[in-house]
């Protein structure tokens, strides 16, 4: 496997591709697999205040080639229960970013501490989910309310925050500059893209919450277009995120501007053998177009 460490934040970490939230991260020793199999860290399901449920089924639509739309709506243990699973994984030798969501600063600020306590490394800022009422990009299109969340979760924590955004404004950009004004260390970008199903036959849509967000190689080019806009507009590292399914998927990432990268929906078509596959993958694009590091590639689609 290629070795090509990575530093986000002041962390460093034994590769650039990473295990998105939302996928693996339900207890401790998915965690632990997922980092075992190659993950260069690993990121925890987004976790709330306190135990949620989410939404009824169906909660996923698969679209084949495209991807799929998700409406989990949030189902998590609440970080009570949850503050184990970080420190099994931590004790199987992972390395954990935590992700967190809530419904306003004071709750972000609590998460955040338990997550730092229980051994996370950084902690992923969950300011984008497409559809949750009162949470995620309801919080997250509005760069006042994310400031204050940052501002308050800035206050409580040491370790490192990135600001993982949504995709559904109109400028992904002013809202990575008022994460970072805020103090967000890093920008993770992009969360699912809103998007709907409608069955022809049930005449009514196929999630039972109705919306849901897109993830997968057709929002790849949404990705890579959020990532360009936010390289270009703030000096600190960006974590790419949206449809990576090959080594040249992630290269493409790195050359819009982002210095590392998180893979989830193509896990559950390929396996956990994608962290490998990917990871070799972006050693061989750095290789053949002659960049001496990962470093010297990011960004460069914006220099030619
Ligand atoms: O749980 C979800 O439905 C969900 C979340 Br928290 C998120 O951040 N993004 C998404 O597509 N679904």
């Amino acid at each position: 496997m290629a070795k090509i460490s990575v530093e986000v934040a002041g962390v460093s970490f034994q590769n650039p591709v990473f295990l998105a939230s939302g996928i693996w991260g339900e207890s401790g020793l998915s965690l632990a697999r997922a980092f075992k199999k190659g993950a260069g860290a690993v990121i925890t399901k987004s976790i709330g205040p306190v135990p949620r449920e989410g939404y009824p089924n169906p909660t996923v639509v698969e679209l084949g080639e495209w991807g799929l739309i998700n409406a989990m709506g949030l189902p998590n243990p609440g970080i009570k229960n949850y503050r184990a699973e970080i420190e099994t994984a931590k004790k199987a030798g992972a390395v954990v970013v935590g992700s967190l969501f809530g419904a306003n600063p004071e709750e972000f600020a609590t998460i955040a501490l338990a997550m730092e306590r229980a051994g996370a490394i950084s902690l992923e800022l969950n300011l984008s989910c497409p559809h949750a009422k009162g949470l995620g990009s309801e919080i997250g299109q509005d760069p006042t309310a994310l400031s204050e969340v940052i501002l308050a979760v800035r206050k409580s924590v040491r370790i490192p925050i990135w600001a993982k955004l949504t995709p559904n404004t109109h400028d992904p950009a002013a809202l990575a500059e008022a994460a970072v004004k805020a103090g967000a260390d890093a920008i993770t970008a992009i969360n699912t893209v809103r998007a709907m199903a409608i069955s022809s036959k049930a005449l009514r849509p196929v999630l039972a919450h109705g919306l849901g967000g897109l993830s997968g190689p057709a929002v790849k080019p949404i990705g890579l277009a959020c990532v360009w806009q936010i390289y270009e507009r703030v000096k600190v590292p960006v974590i790419g995120v949206g449809g990576i399914t090959t080594g040249e998927d992630a290269f493409e990432y790195i050359l819009a501007g982002a210095s590392a990268v998180e893979v989830g929906t193509a896990l559950s078509k390929k396996g956990a053998s994608l962290f490998h596959e990917v990871c070799d993958g972006l050693e061989a694009q750095l290789e053949e177009h002659g960049f001496s590091s990962l470093k010297e590639a990011v960004g460069a689609a914006h220099r030619k």
